[in-house]
């Protein structure tokens, strides 16, 4: 089904005239409201009345997760307190979190692009939802419980961890969909066959997985263990929250629709931040056209991916390839930049390996090392660790580049989801 018809299926001169429209209004209604715009434009000497649409957004100065940060907490807003209706904020690694606001306007938006999101990934009118994702400051929780409300469906808002819990409501109650970040429906998947749950006694047909960068292998043993179809749901607090591109579930494998409507995409090279043609992978910018408290012109996502065109889907808005990692958590080894999903993904010729595993950096002397922890399925019960290990680091060594120590443990050694993203990196320089 698709939720917005008109909308997501427009051509693209429909709507790259939407667009256009809405992004001038934007920057006359920032450069009124809002002192960093102008300030920031006046500065590079850029005249709005000059950006007559979105080809011409690259002559606009980026803005970094820094101006938000030095903006701390509602510098940036274009709308007066009184007109907010709901504050969020993502918890950075280092210093003051990033805060976002939502206008009731808003808030529709989010329920409207979340609603079309559920859709494009199976679900429909009168399903449950068992919506795991936390709620809280977080926008997963709150914001797939919105748009799936909007949808008309029955949420349970069961929110991140109590595993023992989610099992019990699974099995009662009786959901169709459930939502929550891959690696969370990794530790339910095994969990389930722990306990001896059969999946196919389960209800769930459609997994939404995101918040966090995962690959075919972790999709392939949630499907497996869960008996479910598992499309990526993307999106990024500042920009709004989930809901920003979705995997359609019948086209898995080939990008996540970005709603481009609202959320305007580029891609731009790391370093130069120089736009790249559709199809080159970089970082993903976006600018939102109709958020009214907290708009952002250019957004530096610090995201990887490539955008592309899809002739052959059912929709029109450009799709975004699966999330390589971020710019700022990149590794960067003996000279090799390294992402932790490349591995991840090596572990697809590998039946034996489970998606279990963590990646250890650690100096020696002036050398960064990596040591990779992987577990085995546990059905492979008289595997020869020594020999996968070997198997292993050859591979990673011959496609990435890095030798690479990979230690085998035993399974269920190596820490899960609890409820939320999962750290797959522990840098111990
Ligand atoms: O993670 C919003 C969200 C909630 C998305 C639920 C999907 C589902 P933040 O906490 O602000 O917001 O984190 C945003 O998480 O910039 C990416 O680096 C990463 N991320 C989000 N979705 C995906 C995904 C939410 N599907 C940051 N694949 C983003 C890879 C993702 N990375």
């Amino acid at each position: 089904m698709i939720y917005n018809s008109d909308i997501e299926t427009m051509q693209l001169p429909d709507l790259r005239k939407l667009q256009n429209q809405r992004l001038q209004a934007l920057l006359i209604r920032l450069q009124q409201t809002v002192p960093f715009y102008k300030n920031q434009w006046d500065a590079a000497g850029i005249d709005i009345a000059e950006i007559s649409g979105v080809e011409d957004l690259h002559k606009v100065p980026f803005t970094k997760k820094t101006d938000l940060r030095d903006h701390y907490p509602y510098g940036l807003f274009a709308k007066p307190m009184g007109d907010i209706r709901r504050i969020h904020a993502s918890s950075g690694t280092t210093g003051k979190p990033t805060v976002v606001g939502y206008t009731q306007n808003d808030l529709n938006l989010f329920d409207e692009v979340v609603a079309r999101s559920l859709c494009c990934a199976g679900a429909q009118p009168e399903m449950t939802l068992h919506n795991a994702y936390g709620y809280g400051l977080f926008t997963g929780g709150l914001g797939m419980h919105g748009g799936a409300t909007k949808l008309g469906m029955a949420v349970i808002p069961v929110s991140g961890g109590m595993t023992e819990r989610q099992l019990t409501i699974l099995q009662d109650f009786k959901p169709q969909v459930i939502c929550c970040t891959p690696s969370y429906a990794l530790t339910l998947g095994e969990c389930c066959r722990d306990r001896g749950i059969d999946p196919h006694d389960l209800s769930v047909k459609y997994a939404v997985l995101g918040a966090e960068p995962w690959t075919e292998v972790v999709r392939q043993q949630v499907e497996e263990h869960l008996k479910v179809d598992a499309p990526n749901i993307y999106g990024l607090s500042e920009i709004i929250g989930p809901g920003v591109s979705q995997e359609e579930v019948t086209e898995k494998g080939t990008g996540s629709h970005i709603w481009e409507d609202h959320f305007f995409p580029e891609v731009v090279h790391k370093d130069t931040g120089e736009p790249l043609p559709n199809g080159e992978e970089g970082v993903l910018v976006f600018t939102t056209l109709t958020k009214e408290a907290f708009p952002l012109i250019r957004y530096w996502t610090n995201d990887i991916c490539s955008i592309y065109y899809d002739s052959g889907s059912r929709r029109s808005h450009i799709k975004m390839s699966t999330i390589k990692g971020r710019a700022d958590e990149m590794l960067i080894i003996r000279g090799v930049n390294l992402f932790h999903t490349q591995v991840e993904a090596l572990f697809t010729e590998f039946d034996e390996v489970s998606a279990n595993y963590q990646l250890l950096v650690d100096r020696e002397g002036n050398m960064d090392k990596v040591t990779v922890l992987v577990e085995p399925q546990p059905s492979f019960q008289d595997l020869n660790a020594a020999q996968l290990a070997t198997k292993l680091s050859l591979v990673i060594k011959s496609t990435i580049g890095l030798s690479m120590q990979v230690i085998v443990k035993d399974p269920g050694t190596i820490p899960r989801s609890e409820g939320g993203k999962l750290a797959r990196i522990v840098d111990r320089r």
